[in-house]
């Protein structure tokens, strides 16, 4: 191989990493608020926000709180689910590849 072919192939090879999307799911049990409150501290959104993604999740069943490579999106994902516990909540937390 000649140089430029080496690289050109290996330019092709590199993607970007796989991306997943982290949602919150519905329950009856646990407070608007607590979960309005873990939006906001694990997912950055301001207070106005958070609370229109828990509506959504309320409303729907479902809502999305970010986009995030593998190993960030299960960090918060075992996070999310480690705060509620703790706090007695059964909140579901999951990530789907994007
Ligand atoms: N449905 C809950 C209630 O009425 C609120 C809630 C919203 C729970 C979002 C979980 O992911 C959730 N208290």
């Amino acid at each position: 191989h000649e140089n430029g072919t080496v690289l050109v192939r290996q330019a092709q090879k590199i993607k970007p990493p796989p991306m997943y999307q982290v949602y919150l799911l519905n329950d009856d049990y646990t407070p608007m608020e607590f979960v309005v409150a873990i939006i906001q501290e694990y997912f950055n959104k301001d207070r106005e926000n958070a609370t229109q993604i828990m509506l959504m999740v309320h409303r729907d069943g479902k809502g999305m709180c970010g986009v995030y490579p593998k190993d960030i999106a299960s960090t918060k994902v075992e996070y999310v689910l480690t705060h509620a516990r703790k706090a007695g909540h059964p909140l579901q937390c999951v990530m789907e590849e994007a």
